[in-house]
């Protein structure tokens, strides 16, 4: 595997304030015009790729998604190898790459495919990654020459799917199971989407190499009442003799410790309906606290969500001119709170060129009026409105679970 040192700089930043002794090595950007081989260190290829938005028409993007890992480079302007957003809306989208276990990432460079038609080259591009509960920035961009960036290079140098530039970055070293593109898409013509012909992600396997682990919690975040699940921790420090853990809960009428609380793995049971919080120490021989990880459960109640929801509009049909509005009104009937997020979103034909939405918590047994909406433009020609129901409290974070069918208005 290729490996490169990175200045002790930044691998202090990363591994907050003692030093052990070790020198660490990491990724860093290849400087090869090929695609980058996984034993080479792109860990793109180990993960698995998904995008936002869903929506679909014509041409299903999901089928696509292969292609921005596949390790092969497009030839031409079929979109044979590469992925792409034509058609379907909108102007800020995100690809992500998911990994069944943690890595730590420190660069990544990206391919853009487009034909100058109904794809172009992306505005601006940030990456963002998963921390255990939410994306962040990664800190430190630098471009391939060195440079402070805010945004991953939009270069291009082909208008056929011929393109054969990468855009590299570099980043203070992070350690996750899910890197992410947040791209903001060319706003004219309507439907113009972005396309990449190779993502690469450069890092390493926490789990390959024990001098790169980190303090990261793995296991069941929504488990369901009276299970018992096994979280583990994957720490840094391997060096040092005599490391001890020490797991508690932040509230134990919603979550509690089964058996040892001082290895490297706990069991937890899900005792009430709830969020809580897993907590571990790491402890020298000396019991210093190295560092401290934790992970966030949200316990699901035995009967699983349940709501009734009805949507309305305040026109009968779509006005031109007019503000749409979307009422969404919620009642919460399951055994726990629920983040529930109402998208309202105008359609072109198939394309999406509006969307509006709403996020809010339903307690139990509350009944909620979620509204959203947007002014409709003057000529509907072919236009409707769809409004979704979701789980979840943002478009990023969403996990696109279906809470009711869809409702249209035309
Ligand atoms: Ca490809």
């Amino acid at each position: 595997m290729r490996k490169r040192t990175l200045s002790m700089v930044l691998v202090m930043a990363f591994l907050f304030t003692i030093m052990p002794t070790f020198q660490s090595v990491y990724a860093g950007l290849p400087d090869t015009e090929d695609v980058v081989s996984l034993e080479d260190g792109n860990i793109a290829r180990a993960g698995t790729i998904t995008s936002i938005p869903p929506f679909t028409s014509g041409i299903d993007p999901y089928a696509y998604w292969p292609r921005v890992n596949d390790g092969q480079l497009p030839t031409g302007s079929s979109p044979s190898y590469a992925w792409n957003s034509w058609n379907t809306g909108g102007n800020l989208v995100w690809i992500q790459c998911t990994w069944s276990e943690p890595y730590i990432i420190d660069a990544t460079r990206v391919m853009w495919w487009y034909d100058n038609g109904g794809v172009k080259l992306p505005l601006s591009a940030i990456v963002q990654y998963w921390n255990g509960s939410e994306f962040v920035e990664v800190t430190n961009m630098k471009d391939a020459s060195g440079n402070p960036v805010t945004s991953v290079g939009v270069e291009g140098n082909g208008t056929l799917g011929n393109n054969r530039i990468w855009n590299g970055v570099t980043f203070d070293p992070i350690v996750t199971t899910k890197l992410r593109l947040l791209i903001t898409e060319p706003s004219s013509p309507v439907g113009v989407g972005v396309g990449i012909g190779e993502w690469e992600i450069f890092g390493l396997g926490v789990l390959d190499d024990p001098e790169l682990r980190s303090v990261i919690i793995v296991g069941e975040a929504k488990p369901v009442i009276g299970d018992i699940n096994t979280y583990k921790t994957f720490v840094i420090y391997p060096n040092l003799e005599g490391v001890t853990y020490e797991w508690s809960v932040d509230n134990e009428n919603i979550i509690r410790i089964v058996g040892d609380n001082t290895g490297e793995t706990v069991n937890v049971e899900a005792v009430n309906v709830g969020i809580a919080k897993i907590t571990v120490k790491m402890k020298d021989s000396n019991g210093n606290v190295l560092t401290t990880g934790t992970y966030t459960l949200t316990i699901q109640g035995e009967n699983g969500p349940s709501f009734d929801i009805n949507t309305s509009f305040n026109m009968d049909g779509l006005t031109p001119g007019y503000t749409l509005n979307a009422r969404v009104d919620v009642t919460n009937n399951g055994d726990e709170d629920y983040k529930v997020i109402i998208i309202a979103a105008l359609y072109e034909a198939d394309k999406m060129v509006n969307v509006s939405y709403i996020s809010k918590i339903i307690s139990v047994g509350a009944s909620e009026s979620l509204s959203c909406g947007f002014k409709l433009p003057s000529d509907l020609t072919n236009h409707k409105v769809k409004v979704f129901v979701w789980d979840g409290d943002n478009l990023q974070n969403t996990n696109m679970i279906p809470l009711s069918d869809i409702v249209t208005l035309e």
